[in-house]
């Protein structure tokens, strides 16, 4: 079977059967990455596409959102590698003023199965909680993500902040509006464009 049905279920919001697609398309032996990749978030895709043309609203866009996160959650045990802790510890949030935070809810999961002691400061956090949860946690790397191109600005404005502060901490920044060129521009020390890339970001400058 292929993914329409899932990616329908997801974009009409019907978390029952997101939830039950899901789980057949794993009895049929799917990897949980292409559930995850082909169906789930190809789905937000669409989503985002059709709210784009004035086709899908706020209300539905949210309640895909939620069917999205249903689906997922069968998924998580299996797309995390376990392993062993102590890592390093990564203050993670999505940035102000953005209230978008599933991809940064699905890098904060990988990274914690990674062995990263993840302190997720949740939505919208101000570059001063950013600061002050890196200072207390000690941090070894503070991650932002942003999905509006309106609060990318805050991403540079908190860089700022902790280089003022003094931190060690690396900065990584990552979400679909984002790029290299754009970490390299505000002196972030990283872009990851998804999750298992900003694992893989976070092992190299750690190591
Ligand atoms: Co909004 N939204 N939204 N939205 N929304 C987008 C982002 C948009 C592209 C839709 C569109 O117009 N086509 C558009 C942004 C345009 C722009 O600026 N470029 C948009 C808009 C305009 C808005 C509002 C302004 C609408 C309005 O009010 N008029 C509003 C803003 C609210 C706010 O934040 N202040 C708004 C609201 C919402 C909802 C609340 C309804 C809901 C979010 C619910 C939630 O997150 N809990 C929502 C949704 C669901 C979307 C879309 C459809 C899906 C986002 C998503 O979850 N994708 C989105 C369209 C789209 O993305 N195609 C859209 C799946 C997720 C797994 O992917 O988050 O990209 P993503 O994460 C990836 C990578 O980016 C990366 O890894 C993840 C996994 O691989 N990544 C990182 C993310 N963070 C990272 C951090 C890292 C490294 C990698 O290191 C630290």
């Amino acid at each position: 079977m292929a993914f329409d049905e899932l990616q329908k279920a997801v974009i009409e919001g019907d978390s029952d059967e997101s939830v039950r697609l899901v789980q057949q398309h794993l009895d049929e032996g799917k990897e949980a990455k292409d559930i995850l990749d082909n169906g789930l978030i190809a789905a937000m895709d669409v989503v985002g596409d059709l709210f784009g043309k004035g086709e899908l609203f706020i209300p539905e866009m949210l309640i895909a959102a939620e069917a999205m996160q249903d689906g997922l959650a069968l998924l998580k045990p299996l797309i995390v590698d376990q392993e062993e802790g102590g890592k390093g510890t990564v203050v993670i949030g999505a940035v102000k003023g953005d209230l978008h935070d599933i991809g940064k809810n699905l890098v904060a999961l990988m990274l914690e199965g990674a062995g990263f002691n993840v302190v997720d400061l949740g939505a919208d956090v101000t570059p001063e909680a950013f600061v002050a949860a890196a200072q207390e946690h000690k941090a070894d790397v503070v991650g932002m993500s942003a999905l509006l191109v309106t609060t990318m600005p805050q991403m540079r404005i908190t860089v700022s902040r902790m280089r003022d502060a003094g931190l060690d901490a690396k900065a990584i920044v990552g979400g679909a509006p984002l790029t290299q060129a754009y970490a390299d521009e505000i002196q972030a020390d990283g872009y990851a464009s998804d999750a298992p890339g900003a694992v893989v970001l976070c092992k190299k400058l750690l190591a």
